[in-house]
């Protein structure tokens, strides 16, 4: 039977956020069909893939109709007839059709929903499961998890400056045991926030909601759950996406709740100082994507200790990972789907990242859906990180519950990635 496109159906959905987004499914001529669904981040880089929305009143200019006619009249007559096993020749054909280095003429969120239920299409048309359709006979592993415990910045009111504080269960010996860890931590800080008075719901991600009178004490309330929970000796370590370009840029860092003014220097001494005192093992985007002198500084200062991630500063792209490489800018790459806007690109970022001794981290956005894609991408791309938000809310959980599908279906050949997929 034949794997080629017959038809594709756009539509608008909502995503955890309850804003419009792209669902596009995807009919092969044998009769499998493939769903993709475009996430949407709230602390974007600049130079990501555009993301098509209508603007004017409607959903506060978020809706995406324009995005789904974009689908209908100019996507859907382009690929059908494509063979969706040549995932790279179909997103080649939506490269070209958009026509734009930033995706901003058919729009991202239309690319990248397109892209993804071409694959998921593929997978199910060989009735593998997609990690599996990816790895082929290649080993995989488990991705050691980043699970955020605390939202702030951008998915919190910006309440504090700091927008994930998230924990890694570097000690577990399986993805079951690593996320029962979390759970454990997860609810630990809940607990404390209760008697502290200060349990106020949770932000985007799920993370408790910090109501907290400075960054530090955040940090401080997350040593303390990991301890409470009963983990020591570096069994779950911290990890921080400090998304500074939410509050900085040429040089000056202006962390709201601080009441004070950096320079580059001095906010890099105020991020050595928490890498000293709590027992963090991994920070992403530091300083600003403007900052490229304080990528360095930072990393130079801190990179041979802990992993320094850049996601607003690399948007999945494979020539600026390659350029951090040779600055020396950072050690890790976060990937995310519609930062590059087709599913062949973000695999470039990836495998340009591996080529140069980066460790990567496939991630979600702060909008999420029930799409599972990026727990089978960080198994069958080997990744060896994944990062979803917390550990509540459906759409959260639905990918962390996937990887322990996923361990139970390799059975004994399952292995845990842990520490060993840190750079450091
Ligand atoms: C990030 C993500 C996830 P957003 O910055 O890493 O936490 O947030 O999707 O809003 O960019
Ligand atoms: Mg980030």
């Amino acid at each position: 039977m034949s794997t080629r496109i017959q038809s594709l159906q756009a539509r608008r959905i909502w995503d955890s956020r309850g804003r419009p987004t792209v669902e596009v499914d995807v009919y092969l001529e044998d009769g499998t069909m493939g769903r993709g669904i475009a996430p949407a981040g709230a602390s974007t880089g600049s130079n990501e893939a555009i993301e098509l929305r209508d603007g004017g009143a409607a959903f506060g200019g978020y809706d995406v109709q324009k995005a789904l006619a974009n689908v209908r009249r100019e996507i859907a007559p382009t690929i059908i007839g494509s063979d969706a096993l040549d995932q790279r020749g179909v997103d080649q054909k939506l490269i070209a059709l958009d026509g734009t280095p930033n995706k901003g003429r058919l729009g991202g969120n239309a690319l990248i929903a397109t892209s993804m239920a071409v694959l998921h299409a593929a997978a199910a048309s060989q009735r593998l499961p997609l990690w599996r359709y990816l790895a082929g006979d290649q080993p995989v592993l488990l991705p050691l998890p980043e699970i955020q415990i605390f939202g702030g910045g951008a998915h919190a009111g910006r309440r504090i400056d700091i927008q994930d504080l998230l924990v890694m269960p570097v000690g577990a010996h399986s993805m079951d045991e690593a996320l029962a860890m979390v759970a454990n931590v997860y609810r630990a800080a809940g607990d404390l926030m209760s008697d502290a008075g200060r349990r106020a719901g949770v932000a985007d991600e799920g993370g408790w909601w910090p109501d907290f009178a400075s960054n530090e004490e955040a940090l401080q309330m997350l040593t303390r759950s990991i301890e409470k929970a009963g983990y020591g000796n570096g069994e779950v370590m911290i990890s921080l996406d400090i998304a500074a370009s939410e509050f900085g840029s040429d040089g000056v860092y202006r962390p709201g709740l601080e009441g004070r003014s950096y320079q580059r220097d001095e906010w890099i001494a105020v991020l050595l100082d928490w890498l000293a005192k709590y027992p963090i093992l991994s920070v992403e985007d530091p300083v600003a994507e403007d900052d490229t002198e304080g990528m360095i500084a930072f990393t130079q200062a801190a990179g041979a200790k802990v992993q320094v991630i850049g996601d607003d500063y690399l948007v999945t792209n494979a020539a600026r990972v390659r350029e951090a490489s040779a600055n020396k800018a950072c050690n890790a790459v976060l990937i995310k789907p519609n930062q590059a806007g087709t599913i062949s690109e973000t695999f470039d970022a990836l495998q340009a990242a591996k080529a140069c001794g980066f460790s990567t981290i496939v991630s979600a956005r702060s909008g999420e859906s029930e799409d599972v894609m990026i727990s089978h991408l960080s198994v069958g791309w080997n990744a060896g990180q994944l990062k979803v938000g917390s550990f509540a809310r459906s759409e959260r959980m639905a990918k962390w519950n996937e990887l322990l599908r996923i361990e139970e279906g390799l059975g004994a050949s399952a292995i845990y990635a842990g520490r060993g997929a840190l750079p450091v």
